[in-house]
């Protein structure tokens, strides 16, 4: 990655004010984890990344491999910045016990009256986070640049090069899954990430590479005295993802092997599954939810919901119920871009979600 030379001056604010502000900012707008991380700092799972790429477990998503240097340090594009904020926005208030059926991959009896959407993850029934969580971050900056008026921010969703997971847990938003998936302790995974170099130099942070105990703010109330957040993860001797993964991505032992996760095939790979693994996708149509549905976070997190709820952008978008599976193997492509346009079902194009739907009409034909 290019070194981009700027002559950006360090703004000194303390750990307190940043707080404050947060406190007063993230509600507003519907942030409801944020915190913040000193750079630049030691990546504690960094041998996981490398692993990922020497194994060769990227499934072959060439931006993850580009640059790791930069994508482990930002300070290389960014020689100013001094800290990263993080934030995360909720899209979902957990999943019930027994919500991963009928997208679980099993035999869906009752194909024809399943909505197309429950096939779909949660994370993509709605809008398109990319919109909504980036203007909401956006807001809470212009925000902070209005008590700092030399603040400069670059907020992201996704598509930087940065370990998001990796920083959420070092900012105190959660620990990290045997899932991969960044778990807060109440709120569960269901969580989009968001993050933005800064050239705030806060002092009262942990120190550079110290993962911090809570957050700086968070929608929920504390639940323990003492933080438990620190340890990389709390999954204790659960295997339940692992086990219940139709296509054995989570490894032993944890993290994942990309080129086997559903989610993979059916967003990245654009439908274009291995054809003898294709029964393996089940009646799943657009990423995966199964993980995350058997985690015993997720569904203690469904079982308390926390007030607010969730932003309704995420909720299932009445026009999608105008639409059945059958009319999917068949949208054109003028059809797909009129309805999926700012929905992140974009992301797998025309072709693959004619795809997508053509391998669940399949397996549902087998399995029925
Ligand atoms: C590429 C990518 C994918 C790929 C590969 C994912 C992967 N695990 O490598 C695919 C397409 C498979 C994918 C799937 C999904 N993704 Co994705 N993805 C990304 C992206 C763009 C880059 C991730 C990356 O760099 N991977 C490389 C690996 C090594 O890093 P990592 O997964 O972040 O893992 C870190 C830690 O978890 C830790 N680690 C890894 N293994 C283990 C094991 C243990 C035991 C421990 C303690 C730690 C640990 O080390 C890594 C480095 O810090 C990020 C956005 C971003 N810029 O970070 C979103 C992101 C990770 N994805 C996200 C989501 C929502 C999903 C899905 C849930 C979507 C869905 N329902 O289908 C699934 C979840 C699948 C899963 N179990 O990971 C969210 C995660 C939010 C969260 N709460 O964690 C992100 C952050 C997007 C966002 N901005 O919100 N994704």
């Amino acid at each position: 990655m290019a070194r981009v030379d700027r002559n950006i001056e360090p703004i000194r604010v303390t750990v307190d004010e940043l707080t404050a502000h947060l406190a007063r900012l993230c509600p507003e707008n519907r942030i409801d984890i944020a915190g913040a991380v000193t750079l630049p700092c030691t990546m504690h799972h960094e041998a996981k990344w490398w692993s990922l790429l020497t194994e060769g477990r990227h499934a072959g998503l060439d931006y993850l491999t580009g640059d790791p240097a930069g994508r482990l340090d930002p300070t290389i594009a960014n020689p100013w910045a001094r800290s990263l904020l993080v934030f995360s926005q909720r899209y979902t208030a957990g999943w019930p016990a027994g919500d991963s059926a009928p997208v679980s991959g099993g035999p869906a009896g009752d194909a024809d009256t399943t909505p197309w959407t429950d096939r779909v993850s949660r994370y993509a029934r709605g809008l398109d986070y990319h919109d909504i969580l980036l203007k909401d971050i956006k807001k809470v900056v212009t925000g902070l640049r209005e008590v700092w008026p030399g603040l400069t921010a670059f907020p992201v969703t996704d598509t930087g090069p940065y370990l998001e997971r990796e920083y959420a847990w070092m900012a105190g938003l959660g620990f990290l899954g045997k899932n991969t998936c960044l778990i807060h302790e109440k709120l569960g995974s269901g969580l989009f990430l968001g993050v933005a170099p800064t050239n705030l130099d806060i002092a009262g942070l942990p120190p550079a590479g110290q993962p911090a105990a809570e957050p700086l703010y968070a929608v929920t109330a504390r639940r323990r005295r003492t933080p438990v957040r620190v340890a990389a993860s709390h999954c204790g001797s659960c295997t339940r993802c692992i086990k219940a993964c139709p296509t054995d991505a989570i490894l032993p032992n944890g993290g994942l092997d990309a080129g086997s996760c559903l989610s993979a095939w059916t967003i990245e790979w654009r439908g274009k599954a291995p054809p003898e693994r294709r029964a393996e996708q089940g009646g799943i149509l657009f990423g995966c939810d199964i993980c995350q549905a058997v985690c015993p976070w997720n569904q203690r997190a469904a079982e308390s919901p926390t007030s607010p709820p969730v932003r309704r952008e995420y909720e299932v978008l009445p026009a999608h119920a105008e639409i059945g599976l059958a009319d999917l193997l068949e949208l054109s492509d003028d059809e797909f871009r009129e309805r999926f346009r700012r929905t992140p079902l974009w992301r797998c194009h025309p072709a693959g979600m004619r795809a997508n739907a053509g391998v669940v009409r399949d397996n549902l034909l087998k399995e029925g």
